[in-house]
Formats: structure tokens, C-alpha cells, sequence
């Protein structure tokens, strides 16, 4: 059905029916294309803001990316028909490819089409390579077909350009208010179709084109030429005709094209003489497989899994990369997934990672709170969910920032100086505290010291609980508990402005003491015997409890307890782990809640109108199974080294250690194993999906629907991807840096003996070599010879290579 490459750096796959919603997809700070292996496009680009230049047969509402896109008929594609002019046999490629590629062959005549983008303009570089693989002489026609689709309602059409050599389709952006015209002049408003080689014939009206046939058949291509016609005001679209193409037994031809948007014909003409030639199209390939290679990230994998290794060699960096270059392609991210696309960048371009941060903070309101979204562009405004007051943003900082300042050791980022939109000026350290502040203050928190929910907080549209402003949320109380003991830590090593102060101890223990009490009032009000509560509700009503049928245990509360403390005993922390395992697993990772809601519930709000097992509504969301299973390399970190007494107690340190943590590595190994489609072709199927991105969900419902359940929403955005890349450097490999060097806490599952790890770190690089053994109670790190005194590699030198023998029990 499908498979990897020998060099593990493509998928391949062999049916176009199986998995018919299946593909990749293409980036540039300027443009995405998302594309299905039966040849349906999903692309954009950024005029600032998203727009499209291949369009849907009807007006199309702008929104964020949606999860499992329908394709059908007149969606936008990009296709190639051959005609056997001897026989009239028609097919097409794709049925539906740093590039993408398609391979179709029919009663001896191959074709593939490969699409490939440049790293800095919007258009789409495609060859086309027609094969004759019959051994008998053959003569064909060749009609590539790409839409253009509805423009616009005010004024569309396309002809074809003898000048330009292609089709030209040119479209006014509706609108009404006169303002709005001189902010529209400048939009690029032609779709061009060039052709390297003029053909013989062409189409540039839809209608004319496809006929009664359809997609399928299209009429057109059963006459012997196209008829040339012009689309006038009538649906634009760029369909050519090479005739007569003569081929000897294996001989090919090559066709190129050039696809995009453009503002006038000089731009055209430019794009044109810049990329539509063999150079051309070999100099962005080249450009684009160097842009990517330059996020191929900081670790490389062999383990017993190589359908893992291949995901974490080349996939995970790829997606994370992705996250952190371009930001969803929006110019008002909200703030929780900017700050994680970005701590993703960490391991990728930490200096991109850096200016986030400052971006981020340059935003923060006068009270300490950050905005619902960080606007990126100057003019650009606050969209979507971002109009809607979510209150967990701040959270999100400190979380950040351990993954940067592990992987960097910048400390200096925090004496950074931030001015604010309001003119104030703070350095990155203040502002921190000033959000954490802001945390502890009375606009967050209740009499009680709970957090209010407001309309949402990582659960986008939790919208009702809190609506009318008490409902408070059990996730966001221990996430403020997490986000201040990491605070906490920072403070306790940094050391001020001048290198001759110390930390300020009194500003540790304020944050320390916040957590503390952040802790004591989520354990008195959402601790529910076996696990912690959701929220409780404007009227006061605890949901995600025992007594609830549906939306009884929430995944987001349990994971984030774990790593703030709040579930500090041993008692709670099995209980979480047994009850989770129970009541969230499924074959395909770990569902955030469950049950499902099947009505909607007022007083929780939106999430519960969402199909059941669709979205946030119990479906395996990612991002949420993620956040429990860093939660679990956290505390068998926490066992193995004992270090962080604030966050555990002292039952943890006994005789069942070594087993509990072993309990732990294998269980965090075995979700984050289950987030990956494959490797048999039975979870392939039910995924739908190719292994090379993470997708925001999985359906749930396993138990209540399972001929859905597992199916991938193929949407690659989601904040899931940073923290997966993390679970496998800090968490699996154990390779986390810290202000002294590199800590080494291997959590391998219990049936690997040996992993050897590549990993970049601080300008260096470790080849590492991880075994288990019997003889040893800890982990061991041999460095030349010489077992080092802990489980650190200190004194790194930029540009060097250091090899480490590790031992693990
Ligand atoms: O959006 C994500 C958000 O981008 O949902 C996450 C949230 O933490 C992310 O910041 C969980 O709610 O509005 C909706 O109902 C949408 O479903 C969004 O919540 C969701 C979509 O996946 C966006 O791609």
C-alpha cells in the first residue's frame, strides 16, 4: 500500500483509492499547498493576509485551515490527461506529490508530475515527464489541466497569451466600500498558467472544457483539438493540448509550467523569465531542498522502530519547522500557538525561537496579561477565536521559555529591554514576572484562588463555562501551579543585570509560595477522589467528575497536575495514571476526554455541539495526548534523579522505583507510538493518512463509532508537533540541556536494548550510544574512556564531536 524509500526521505504510495484524502505539503513564508494523492490542491498565500489564486466553484468563506476537507469535482486540482490518439483510451495523473511527485501508468504510458516551490516567491513549478514504457512506438495527446476556478462575482475571465505563451485569468477582489479600493489595487488579482512549450491548443473556459464529462471524461479532449475559447466573465480555467506527441519504445518527453498569482503582466513576465526553464526549475529544487534541509532539526534516530526513526529523522523537524517559519500562514497567530510554534524553533532555529519571545512580550498588556494574539504585520488586526477573551496566555511564556533556554543556554535573552505598545519599557525578565504576576493577581483568580475560564482557555470553545464570569477551569489552576514552578526555577539562576548579582531568592520563593498555593486550592476544590475535575461552572456546578455521563475525565487537567505538582502524592499520581489509561485509551492514542458529549450542555458550551469523537469533542487531539505523555518522561525524569522536592513527594523514593519507572517510559513510548499512523497497513487504512506529519486529531469514539474511529483530520497545523520533537529528545533520549551542559536521562521502553542517538546541542554534535544493562542501577555516561561523575556532559565546545557510551539499568 505504502512504504518508505530506500533513504528514508519519501513516502510512497501505490493505491490513488485507498487513502484518498492522502498527500503533503509545500511552504514558503508566502505560500502553502496542501495536496491529496488524487491531484485536489489546497493552496495559499499571504497579501498580507491568506488568499487564494486557484478557487472553489463558489464564493469561499475565509477561515482557519478545517480538518478533513471534503475534495469533489470542481474542487481546485492540478491535472494531466493523455489521449491515445490511436485508440481514444484516456487517463490522467495524478488520479492525484521538498518536492511532491505522482506516477501513473496506463496501458504503457507513464507519466509523472512533480511539483516543486521556490523558497521566496508564490508559483508553483510543475513537470510534467510523459514516458513511452509500452516497446512499441506510440502517439499520444497531452493535456494538462489546471483550475482556476469562481474569482469573483464583480469581474472574472481568462484568455489565452501568445505573448506569455499560457493562460492568463484575471479577477477584481469583490468589495463594496470605498476604502477598500485602494487596499485591493495592490492584490493579485491574475492567476497565470504558463507553458515552457506552446501548445498546440487550449481552453481557458471551465464549461467548455470539462462539458458533460466531467472531471472524469472531460468532453473537449474527446474532439481532436481543443476549441480555444476565452472564459468571459464565465468560469476562468488553463487547460492545454500538446497533439500528436510522438514516442519511441522508452522515449520521454518533458513539459514544464508555471502556476501562480500576479498583480499585472510585468510580474508575470518576470516570474516567467526567472523560473520557467530547465535552469530555472533546477535551481528551486535545489534552493527548496536546502531551505529544508536547513530545519532538518537536531536529532537522528536508530532504533528497533525504523517507521519511527524515519518520522523523528525526517518528518517531525520538517513539521515543526513548518510551525515556527511561517505561523499557521497567519498574520494574528494566537498567542498559546505562537509561543509553541516557536518553542518547537528551539531545536530547529533557536534564533527565530528568541525573536518570538521578544515579539510576544512586545505585546503584553499594561497589567501583565497577554493578548489573545500576536499581530504580526503592522494594520493587521485580531481575528477569529482572537476576538473571543481566552485567559490561559500567560501560561504559555514560562513553558516556552525552559525548552529555549535548555537548548540555548541564552540566559542573556532575559536582560533583553521590551518596549510595549504603550511605550513602557521592561526587560524579558520583568515581563515574566509581570505575566506571572498577573497569574497570581485578582483578575485571574477567584476568593478561592481558582482560575477563571472566561469563554475558553486552551480548550478553544470551552466558551460557556465561564461566560458570564465566575466558571473557573481545573486545566488552567494547575497549568498556573506548572507555569510558576518553572518561574520559580528560573529565577533561582538568574542572576540580574549585572554579572556581580546574585539571584533574587525572595522572587523564588514568591513564585514557589504562588505555586504552593495555586496547588492547595486545586487540591481543595477539583480533586475528585480519583482524578482532577474540568472546571466548575458559572452556577458552580464541578464538571469532568465521577458522577458525570459524559465529559467525565479530562485528559489536559490530569497531564498538566503532573508536571506543576499539584498531583503531589504517590496516591494521586497512580490513580491519574490507572483512570487515564482506562477511560482514555484507545488503539489510536489517547483520547481527551471521555465520554463524548452527544447535546449540548450550556453551561460547558461549544465543544459539546462538535461531533462526537470529531475535534475537541473526544477525539484523540493530539496536542492534549502529548502534553500527558511529556508528563510522563517529566516524572520519570523526576524519579530517576530525585532533584525537584517541590514537585514530588517523599514516597516516591522507595523500592518500587525502578519498576514504576519503567511502568512510566513504557507507557509514554506506547501513546506517543499511537500517534503515528502505520506501520501496518490495517492502521494506514483506518488513518487514512501518510506518516509524514501529525495531524491535529484522530476521531474518537472507538468504543461508541468504530468504522470512524482513528481517522486523521489531515490537518497539519497543530501545536502537538513541538512537543512531540521534545518527548523524543528530552523524553525517550533523555538529552536535555540545562545552564551547566547536557543532562543524560535515557527512558527507553522495555523491549529496546540499544538506540544510537545523533544530536545536535549547542553548536556541537554527540554521536550517542545507548545500551541497557544489568549491571548498572543508574544511567552511566563513559566519555573517552572515563565514566563521567554524573550523568552530564559539561564543558561543551562549540564545533567539536564528542561520542558517549551510555549505560542504562
Ligand atoms: O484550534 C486549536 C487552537 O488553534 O484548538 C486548540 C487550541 O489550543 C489551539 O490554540 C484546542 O482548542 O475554534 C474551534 O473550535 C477550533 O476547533 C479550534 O479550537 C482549533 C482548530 O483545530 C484550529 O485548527
Amino acid at each position: 500500500l505504502l512504504g518508505p524509500t530506500a533513504d528514508g526521505s519519501r513516502y510512497e504510495l501505490y493505491s490513488p483509492t485507498a487513502l484518498p484524502k492522502a498527500g503533503g505539503f509545500l511552504w514558503n513564508q508566502r505560500m502553502m499547498i496542501q495536496m491529496t494523492c488524487r491531484g485536489y490542491a489546497v493552496s495559499q498565500f499571504m497579501q498580507p493576509e491568506p488568499a487564494k489564486y486557484a478557487h472553489a466553484p463558489n464564493l469561499e468563506a475565509k477561515t482557519f485551515m478545517q480538518p478533513e476537507q471534503a475534495y469533489y469535482a470542481h474542487h481546485p486540482g492540478r491535472f494531466v490527461y493523455i489521449k491515445d490518439e490511436e485508440n481514444g483510451d484516456l487517463f490522467s495523473a495524478p488520479y492525484e506529490p521538498a518536492d511532491l511527485t505522482w506516477k501513473a501508468e496506463y496501458r504503457g504510458i507513464r507519466v509523472e508530475m512533480t511539483l516543486v516551490i521556490p523558497t521566496h516567491d508564490v508559483a508553483e513549478l510543475w513537470s510534467v515527464r510523459v514516458i513511452n514504457t509500452s516497446g512499441r512506438p506510440r502517439k499520444v495527446s497531452v493535456y494538462p489541466y489546471f483550475t482556476i476556478g469562481y474569482m469573483s462575482w464583480m469581474n472574472q475571465g481568462a484568455v489565452y497569451r501568445e505573448d506569455l505563451v499560457g493562460i492568463v485569468g484575471t479577477s477584481i477582489t469583490p468589495y463594496q466600500k470605498a476604502t477598500d479600493y485602494f487596499k485591493n489595487k495592490l492584490l493579485k488579482d491574475k492567476t497565470y498558467f504558463l507553458c515552457e512549450t506552446p501548445p498546440d491548443a487550449w481552453e481557458a473556459r471551465q464549461e467548455a472544457f470539462e462539458g458533460e464529462g466531467g472531471l472524469h471524461s472531460p468532453s473537449a479532449i474527446q474532439e481532436p483539438l481543443l476549441k480555444k475559447s476565452d472564459a468571459l466573465y464565465e468560469t476562468p480555467t488553463a487547460a492545454v493540448q500538446y497533439r500528436g506527441v510522438e514516442l519511441a519504445p522508452a522515449e520521454q518527453k518533458e513539459y514544464r509550467f508555471l502556476f501562480g498569482p500576479a498583480l499585472d503582466d510585468i510580474e508575470i513576465q518576470a516570474m516567467k523569465s526567472l523560473y520557467l526553464s530547465a535552469a530555472g526549475f533546477a535551481k528551486t529544487a535545489a534552493d527548496y531542498a536546502a531551505y529544508i534541509e536547513a530545519g532538518s532539526g537536531c536529532l537522528r534516530l536508530a532504533t528497533p522502530d525504523p517507521a519511527l526513526d524515519n518520522l523523528v529523522n525526517h518528518w517531525l523537524p520538517r513539521q515543526s519547522y513548518y510551525h515556527g517559519d511561517v505561523n499557521r500562514l497567519t498574520t494574528d497567530p494566537q498567542t498559546r500557538n505562537f509561543l509553541q510554534d516557536n518553542m518547537g524553533m528551539s531545536y530547529i532555529k533557536p534564533a527565530v525561537a528568541r525573536q518570538a519571545f521578544l515579539a510576544a512580550l512586545s505585546q503584553q498588556q499594561k497589567s501583565g496579561a497577554m493578548p489573545d494574539g500576536i499581530i504580526l504585520v503592522e494594520g493587521a488586526e485580531l481575528k477569529y477565536i482572537n476576538q473571543v477573551p481566552h485567559t490561559d496566555h500567560c501560561v504559555w511564556l514560562p513553558v516556552a521559555l525552559e525548552i529555549y533556554l535548555g537548548e540555548t543556554g541564552d540566559w542573556a535573552l532575559l536582560d533583553e529591554p521590551v518596549r510595549d505598545r504603550q511605550g513602557d519599557v521592561y526587560t524579558v525578565f520583568e515581563r515574566f514576572s509581570r505575566a506571572m504576576d498577573w497569574l497570581l493577581s485578582d483578575s485571574a483568580r477567584d476568593e478561592r484562588g481558582l482560575h477563571y475560564i472566561a469563554q475558553g482557555d486552551w480548550c478553544d470553545p470551552m466558551n460557556m463555562a465561564g461566560w458570564k464570569g465566575k466558571g473557573v477551569s481545573g486545566w488552567l489552576t494547575v497549568a498556573t501551579g506548572y507555569a510558576l514552578n518553572l518561574w520559580a526555577d528560573v529565577c533561582a539562576q538568574h542572576r540580574g543585570a549585572s554579572s556581580s548579582s546574585a539571584p533574587d531568592l525572595n522572587l523564588e520563593k514568591r513564585y514557589r509560595d504562588g505555586a504552593a498555593d495555586v496547588n492547595k486550592a486545586a487540591n481543595a476544590h477539583f480533586w475528585d477522589g480519583s482524578w482532577f475535575a474540568r472546571g466548575i461552572t458559572d452556577d458552580g456546578v464541578t464538571f469532568g467528575v465521577q458522577d458525570d455521563q459524559e465529559g467525565r475525565l479530562w485528559l489536559n487537567p490530569q497531564a498538566w497536575a503532573l508536571l506543576g505538582g499539584a498531583a503531589g502524592s504517590a496516591e494521586q499520581r497512580e490513580s491519574i495514571l490507572e483512570q487515564v489509561e482506562a477511560q482514555l485509551g484507545t488503539p489510536y492514542g489517547l483520547v481527551m476526554f471521555a465520554p463524548p458529549y452527544t447535546a449540548m450542555r450550556e453551561d460547558v458550551g461549544r465543544v459539546t455541539q462538535k461531533y462526537p469523537g470529531q475535534g475537541e469533542n473526544g477525539s484523540v487531539y493530539n496536542h492534549a495526548a502529548v502534553f500527558y505523555i511529556y508528563s510522563l518522561y517529566a516524572l520519570g525524569e523526576r524519579l530517576s534523579n530525585n532533584i525537584n522536592a517541590t514537585t514530588l513527594d517523599d514516597s516516591s523514593a522507595g523500592n518500587g522505583k525502578k519498576e514504576e519507572k519503567q511502568e512510566i517510559a513504557d507507557r509514554a513510548y506506547r501513546y506517543l507510538r499511537q500517534m503515528i499512523p502505520g506501520p501496518d497497513e490495517a492502521d494506514y487504512r483506518q488513518r487514512g493518512q501518510l506518516p509524514v506529519y501529525i495531524p491535529n486529531y484522530y476521531r474518537g469514539g472507538w468504543k461508541e463509532l468504530p468504522r470512524t474511529a482513528g481517522r486523521s483530520s489531515q490537518l497539519f497545523n497543530t501545536g502537538t508537533v513541538s512537543w512531540v520533537y521534545r518527548c523524543f529528545i528530552e523524553g525517550l533520549c533523555g538529552l536535555r540541556g540545562d545552564p551547566q551542559g547536557l543532562r543524560v536521562r535515557p527512558q527507553l521502553p522495555s523491549h529496546w536494548d540499544h538506540v544510537t542517538v545523533e544530536r545536535k546541542f549547542r553548536g556541537a554534535v554527540f554521536h550517542v550510544d545507548i545500551r541497557r544493562s544489568a549491571d548498572v542501577q543508574e544511567v552511566t555516561v563513559e566519555y573517552e574512556g572515563k565514566v563521567l561523575p554524573e550523568a552530564r556532559f559539561t564543558g561543551i565546545e562549540a564545533g567539536k564531536t564528542y561520542q558517549l557510551s551510555v549505560t542504562v539499568p
